[in-house]
């Protein structure tokens, strides 16, 4: 995978995505080992590469193109012959590798167990971070099918982490997370219910100077984003979504994000599509008040 040319996000003129100058990297990382239901999102990041390559690159609502802070793909992350553990490790030091270099790392999924190294390497550089997980899930188990690693327990690995968590959109819990979330003043959650009344509700005073962003697709409705392993009724819409995000960039510097769980479908390309414009949309709100 990684000996092929690279899809450059957004395929722009060469100025735009040069490495050295690049104020974004998107590390395309075709993780997939505890995925649980429907397979097929190690092919989710060139599936949101091709998507973009066919994007407007304006933004009308910013009126400005993000493209041109600078936006480099790097190659795919390669795992062939790694196991679940060493692909996490070769993921974090990617992230790592990026943000020594001054620049905003955004990771595409892949399932959502990617999430824990880069959120340590961020934590890293920048001590007081929270995090921001946006989901339909909790991910607040201790393990699941036999794996501390499982994508359904990153959260929990944060957590582990001692970091702040604000979870966003959740609307699929276990009754072991509900225990566990009991005993723990230091993860918030808004569920998706509320969030139907309005995003007045979410904690902003939770969220530190400096924030990690992680968002699985299926925190937004299976109507919209049909591509997930395990899709759940009740999601966040488009516009909703957005709100959202513009308040979270208004209020906290986002230092690394990720944007995981696009499962690639025949037939589905609007769902690659919405992918690759939420992962532009965040470049824009990211950089829009100091570009
Ligand atoms: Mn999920």
């Amino acid at each position: 995978m990684s000996d092929s040319p690279v899809t450059q996000f957004g395929a722009p003129d060469a100025p735009f995505c040069n490495r050295a100058t690049a104020r974004v990297t998107i590390i395309p990382a075709p993780l997939e080992y505890s995925v649980c239901y429907m397979k097929g999102t190690e092919r989710g990041p060139q599936a949101i590469l091709d998507a973009s390559s066919q994007m407007e690159l304006y933004d009308e609502e910013l009126d400005w193109c993000p493209i041109e802070v600078g936006v480099h793909t790097c190659p795919a992350l390669n795992y062939r012959g790694m196991d679940h553990a060493a692909a996490l490790h070769a993921t974090g030091d990617a992230t790592r590798d990026v943000l020594q270099r001054g620049q905003l790392p955004l990771i595409i999924g892949g399932e959502h167990s990617l999430s824990a190294p880069p959120i340590a390497a961020a934590r890293e550089f920048f001590p007081d971070l929270t995090v921001v997980h946006i989901d339909a899930h909790g991910d607040l188990r201790d393990e699941y099918e036999g794996s501390k690693l499982s994508h359904a327990s990153i959260e929990r690995r944060v957590v582990d982490m001692g970091i702040p968590l604000t979870e966003i959109g959740v609307r699929s819990f276990s009754p072991e997370e509900a225990e566990f979330l009991k005993m723990r003043p230091d993860v918030a959650i808004v569920w998706a219910y509320q969030l139907n009344r309005g995003i007045a509700g979410i904690p902003w005073q939770r969220l530190s100077k400096h924030t990690y962003l992680t968002i699985d697709l299926d925190a937004i409705d299976p109507a919209e984003m049909p591509a997930v392993g395990t899709p759940e009724p009740g999601g966040l819409r488009w516009y909703q979504l957005l709100d959202m995000l513009r308040e979270i960039f208004r209020r906290t510097s986002v230092v690394g994000m990720d944007v995981v769980e696009l499962c690639p479908m025949e037939g589905q390309t609007r769902a690659d599509f919405l992918a690759a414009k939420l992962v532009y949309k965040l470049i824009g709100y990211r950089f829009t008040a100091d570009r």
